[in-house]
């Protein structure tokens, strides 16, 4: 069962995530200070406040099943089993990283893993799972779906739309998720919108809606784990939006100048990871347990970040990747 009584239960599981939420926590504040010493290039946005969005949502789908990230998508491609070490590389620009160094934080994917990246075009990856989950339909995978991540800005674009209604009209088995944190960039949600029900997205097309705690891990998961036996079960495609906040800035700089300072403090001290310490500990963990995951999730990180650092750069000269990539 996956209803939230019953995943209390389930010693093993709230482990496990609570420790992909620590480890996707950690990982944003070693990119943040990575950033800040001036080793990793280019842009990035954190998701730290949103943690059991990705977690929650991924841990309920298959291994088989596709995941598309947005451009706040660390902690997805984390949750879904890409390695922590090629992840670091990859941010740092290494060749040992996800993508070979070439990538980075927008495009990290692992196809190993079915995490099939990270976009920078938002509302671009809701196009690209029809494509993914026709891909599913066709070849008669059943218990097979694709899930597509975007923001609540996002969720204006036109590709957002094009995909739901061609994901209706087609019967996809696909899974939009939107990740409510009540901004783009600098917007707030009731500036961007007519109406904040953002779960009404989906009526014109006809698509099954729900919406969901972003914050309470657990809630998410059977949200999710609903939503894909539905999809499963009907051959149809389903929305769920997940309410949520971002402590982190928008990007790596941010003068926080839309928000107040208060605003931020109450959802840090709302963040999913602080929530769900306290159903583990209602759940019979105790306070050394968690503090034990939360030392092994540091180790984690501190061992990628170290060997990530210790890896090489890509070969910086065309030919040279010519001759590797044709020699044989
Ligand atoms: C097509 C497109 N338009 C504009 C941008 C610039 N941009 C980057 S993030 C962002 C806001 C996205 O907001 P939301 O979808 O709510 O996601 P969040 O950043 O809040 O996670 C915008 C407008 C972009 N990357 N792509
Ligand atoms: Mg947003």
């Amino acid at each position: 069962m996956n209803d939230p009584a019953s995943l209390r239960k389930d010693r093993a599981f709230l482990e496990r995530v609570m420790e992909h939420m620590m480890l996707v926590r950690k990982f944003e504040d070693a990119v943040f200070a990575l950033f800040k010493e001036g080793k990793i290039h280019g842009t990035t946005h954190l998701c730290v406040g949103e943690e059991a969005t990705g977690v929650g949502s991924v841990f309920a789908l298959k291994p088989r099943d596709c995941v598309l990230s947005t451009h706040r998508g660390h902690g997805q491609v984390l949750a879904k089993g890409a390695s922590v070490k090629d992840m670091m590389a990859e941010m740092l620009g290494r060749e040992a990283g996800t993508n070979r160094g070439r990538g980075g934080s927008m495009h990290m994917a692992d196809i190993g893993v079915n995490a099939l990246g990270v976009g920078g075009v938002i509302g671009a990856g809701c196009p690209i799972a029809c494509g993914v989950a026709l891909s599913f339909k066709l070849r008669g995978e059943k218990d097979r779906v694709a899930a597509v991540f975007f923001g609540d800005g996002s969720s204006n674009e036109g590709a957002v739309h094009e995909a739901m209604n061609l994901a209706a009209a087609w019967r996809l088995p696909l899974l939009f998720i939107c990740t409510n944190n009540g901004y783009g960039m600098s917007t707030p949600l009731e500036r961007a919108v007519n109406d904040t029900d953002l779960t009404k997205r989906a009526y014109p097309y006809g698509i099954r809606s729900a919406e969901v705690d972003g914050n309470d891990v657990l809630a998410v998961y059977a949200a999710v784990g609903a939503a894909r036996a539905y999809m499963v079960e009907e051959g149809k495609p389903a929305f769920i939006v997940e309410h949520t906040y971002r402590t982190s800035g928008h990007s790596k700089s941010d003068g926080n100048r839309y928000r107040s300072a208060e605003e931020i403090a109450y959802w840090r001290s709302e963040n999913p990871v602080a929530r769900f310490a306290k159903v583990m500990l209602d759940s019979g963990f105790s306070e050394a347990d968690i503090e034990a995951i939360d030392e092994r999730a540091a180790a984690t990180i501190a061992e990628a970040t170290a060997y990530a650092e210790a890896c090489p750069y890509p070969a910086a000269s065309p030919r040279e990747l010519e001759a590797e990539t044709y020699s044989d």
